[in-house]
C-alpha cells in the first residue's frame, strides 16, 4: 500500500485570529486592546445599537446572525 500524500486541511473556513496588535510592533497596547474589543462589541452587536443582549452574543457565538 501506498502512503497517501498528506492532505493539508483547507483552512478557508478558518476565520483568522482577530489579531490586537494593529501596529505590528509585537506587543498590545491599552490602546490596541481598546480597539480589538471595541471590534468583538461591534462584531457582536448585531443591531448596532450600542448595546449587546444574550441573544446577540448568543447569536454571534453560533456564528447566525
Ligand atoms: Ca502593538
Ligand atoms: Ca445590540
Amino acid at each position: 500500500m501506498r502512503a497517501k500524500a498528506s492532505v493539508a486541511f483547507a483552512s478557508s473556513k478558518q476565520k483568522s485570529v482577530p489579531t490586537s496588535d494593529a501596529d505590528g510592533d509585537g506587543g498590545i497596547s491599552l490602546q490596541e486592546f481598546q480597539a480589538a474589543h471595541e471590534r468583538i462589541f461591534n462584531a457582536m452587536d448585531g443591531n448596532k445599537d450600542s448595546k449587546l443582549t444574550l441573544e446577540e452574543m448568543q447569536a454571534f457565538i453560533h456564528g447566525t446572525r
